[in-house]
């Protein structure tokens, strides 16, 4: 048993987001890195790992987890003494779930398709209704602040931080105080300015 994380990052990409957790947890973790420009990820070896051909993965103590999400959810808890899950039974517990899954089945797919302009279709068809539903849930959400659990900081900010200030510099977001605020207080983060600084 290894308590290290082999940790399978592409910069930058997505699994920045869970380079971040990673530090925000302290885990000890190694990169297996990936030229995505160079295909990498196609190739037979990563494909036997993520056979969506997509980073982040992580192993760690035998586990193999894919999806962002997922990984969130299992890394907060495998290093539990880091404070950034709130444990099973603990009434938090269920919205730190729900705003962890509503990102990935919510916010990504509905933010990546007004970018693309492709309109979501009827809205009983749609995973996420339509993003004016979806923007205004990430609002609803963020308003009690200071975090996605109110006093307390998760790794659901983590999360949601990392992917605002990545999805908002970009443009795809509306222009919104409550989101502005949670930005900065993102920005404030040892871990964040860390990593800006490792480049
Ligand atoms: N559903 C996956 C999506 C991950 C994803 O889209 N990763 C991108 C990096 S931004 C990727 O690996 N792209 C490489 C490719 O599609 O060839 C997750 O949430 O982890």
């Amino acid at each position: 048993m290894s308590d290290v994380v082999t940790f399978y990052h592409a910069e930058p990409s997505r699994s920045s987001m869970t380079r971040l957790l990673l530090e925000e947890l302290g885990a000890p973790y190694e990169i297996e890195r990936l030229d995505l420009k160079a295909g990498d990820q196609l190739k037979p070896d990563y494909l036997a790992i993520n056979p969506m051909g997509k980073v982040p993965a992580i192993r760690h103590d035998g586990a193999l987890v894919t999806e962002t999400a997922a990984i969130f959810i299992y890394l907060a808890d495998a290093f539990a003494q880091a404070g950034l899950a709130p444990a099973i039974g603990d009434p938090q517990r269920g919205p730190y779930l729900r705003w962890i899954v509503f990102y990935a089945a919510c916010f990504e797919p509905a933010i990546v398709e007004k970018a693309r302009k492709i309109a979501p279709g009827p809205r009983a068809m749609s995973p996420y209704a339509d993003f004016d539903t979806v923007w205004s849930a990430v609002l609803t959400m963020l308003k009690p602040g200071p975090y996605v659990l109110g006093e307390r900081f998760s790794a659901a900010d983590v999360l949601w931080g990392a992917a605002l200030s990545w999805m908002t510099s970009f443009g795809l977001c509306p222009p919104a105080s409550e989101v502005e605020a949670y930005l900065a207080r993102h920005a404030a983060r040892p871990a964040v300015r860390r990593l800006a600084q490792a480049g």
